[in-house]
Parts: C-alpha cells; sequence; structure tokens
C-alpha cells in the first residue's frame, strides 16, 4: 500500500482517527535489526487543534484516556492502548534453533507509539523471503510453547498464494489496528498475529488462546469486518498442538483444519 493510502487509512474509520498526528515524536527506532522499509516516511497532516482538545476516539476504551508522560505537561497528550503490544522478528539463521531465531524488537503502548512505529517498519511486501513478523500482546511469546498458546490455533486469514490479487500490506495494517483497538467481542481470547513470508507466497494468522468454535466464529466476523477489502473464502482454524505435531513427525508446520469460521 503507498504511503498515502498508508496515512489515509490513520485518519479514517479505525479507532486511531482521534490521534494528534502531527505532534507524534516519531521515534528513531533503537534496535538496528529492525526491518525498516527504506521509503522516506510520509509527512504527517495538519491538525491544528490541541492534542488536548482531540476527543478520544469512541473505539477507545473509557479508561483509555490521554496521559502525558511529561512531569511539566508540556509534551503533548498520548492515547494508551488497551493492551501493551511487541512485535517480533524471525530470520532464519544457520545453526540456530528456532526460538533463537525470534528477536522481539519493539512495543508500542499508546496509539502514537504504534504509529512512529508503523511508519518506520517495511511492508509485508518488502520483506525477504523466510522472514516472519508476529505481533503479539506483550509477554506472550509467539509460539507454540507459550502457556497461552499451548490450548489454542491459528485463524489464517490470508495466504496469498491461494487468494490472488489482494493488498497484503493492506491487510496487514487492518489487523494490528483490529488488534490494537480491542473493541470487538472476545479481544481478551486473541494472543496475536503472525505473518510468514514465504516463497510461495504470505501468509497471515491469529493466534487465539482457545479452540471454542462459537468464540471463533464470532471474532472471525470480526475480523472480517475490520477489512477494507471484502474476504470472500473461509478463515480455517487450525489447532497448535496438532500442527506442532506435524511438524515434529512430518516437517511440515500444518494441520487438518478444524473447521472454519
Ligand atoms: P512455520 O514457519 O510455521 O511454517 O514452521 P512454514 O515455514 O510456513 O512451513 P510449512 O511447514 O507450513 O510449509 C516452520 C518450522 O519452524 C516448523 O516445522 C518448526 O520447526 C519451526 N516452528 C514454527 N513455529 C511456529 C514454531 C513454534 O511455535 N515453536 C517451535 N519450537 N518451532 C516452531
Amino acid at each position: 500500500m503507498p504511503k498515502s493510502n498508508r496515512n489515509k487509512k490513520r485518519d479514517e474509520n479505525h479507532n486511531c482517527k482521534a490521534v494528534p498526528s502531527n505532534r507524534m515524536p516519531v521515534n528513531k527506532l533503537s534496535v538496528k535489526s529492525v526491518p525498516v522499509s527504506d521509503q522516506p516516511v510520509s509527512k504527517q497532516p495538519v491538525n491544528n487543534q490541541s492534542a488536548s482538545n482531540q476527543p478520544v476516539s469512541e473505539h477507545l476504551p473509557a479508561n483509555n484516556l490521554p496521559v502525558s508522560n511529561s512531569p511539566d505537561n508540556n509534551l503533548p497528550l498520548k492515547h494508551p492502548l488497551n493492551s501493551k503490544w511487541a512485535l517480533w522478528y524471525y530470520l532464519p539463521e544457520k545453526n540456530k534453533d528456532w526460538e533463537a531465531c525470534q528477536h522481539q524488537i519493539h512495543t508500542v503502548t499508546t496509539v502514537e507509539d504504534f504509529w512512529s512505529f508503523f511508519n518506520h517498519l517495511a511492508q509485508p511486501s518488502e520483506l525477504l523471503n523466510g522472514v516472519d513478523f508476529s505481533f503479539f500482546k506483550n509477554g506472550i511469546r509467539p509460539m507454540w510453547e507459550a502457556p497461552q498458546n499451548v490450548k489454542g490455533g491459528r485463524l489464517t486469514v490470508i495466504n496469498t498464494s491461494k487468494c490472488r490479487n489482494i493488498d497484503i500490506n493492506e491487510i496487514w495494517l487492518d489487523i494490528l489496528l483490529f488488534l490494537i483497538g480491542e473493541y470487538y467481542e472476545y479481544a481478551e481470547d486473541i494472543c496475536g498475529v503472525v505473518l510468514n513470508v514465504r516463497n510461495y507466497g504470505i501468509k497471515l494468522a491469529i493466534w487465539t488462546t482457545h479452540q471454542d468454535k462459537e468464540r471463533l466464529k464470532s471474532i472471525g466476523s470480526s475480523i472480517r469486518q475490520s477489512l477494507t477489502s471484502t474476504l470472500n473464502q473461509a478463515i480455517p482454524f487450525e489447532v497448535h498442538a496438532e500442527t506442532q505435531r506435524s511438524a515434529q513427525t512430518s516437517g511440515r508446520a500444518s494441520s487438518k483444519n478444524v473447521f472454519t469460521v
């Protein structure tokens, strides 16, 4: 997605539309390994209203009132997210096991931090083959073995090898906003999202903490509603334990779909 569309998206109908974006400090990411985009960061749209006059978005939880990080209140207000989120980057390296190749590279706690970070982050279509991005609630490791994932599974929203003419960059942003907004039912059931860039295509799957069919169907329909583009195909759900077993026995990290939503 072009940067101009990303800015438009940020300002439109999502939970973050009330962000006083011209006042955001655009952080330089401190971690060198972050796969940042080489595109110039788009200019933030001008917004003349003072940050303190901005209404909190109706989609933000009521307790997410803007806070100032500055003791003298001179810095702009920031809007806390309901949860703290972490981005993990997986880059396969020779002679290292899978877990050692997972790196937590950044966390975000406010709407403003999210945009500062996202504007510097490479888009899925710019990533190298073999890489994963995982965006998870802070404290949950993006792996089957994590206690929050061990009884859960994944909803594969998109697999570009099976679905052509899809803007994966747009879907990635839609899903990130969906996650940090947490304005849908059963938001507490979601651990995060994993994006796998492979030579056959890009997969994007939401990881859940359980396998409850009714709740997953509700989450599936919320995911569909959150997407800018219509998603016609079904969303398969796979149980992590089965996927893990399959990876150990056949070397393929996939399992029979339990059901679709
Ligand atoms: P993958 O990256 O999820 O699938 O798992 P990929 O690359 O799309 O491959 P395919 O088999 O689906 O075509 C690839 C491999 O990474 C697995 O076989 C495991 O060896 C390892 N791996 C992946 N995950 C998600 C985990 C995990 O959560 N824990 C551990 N220990 N290894 C994992």
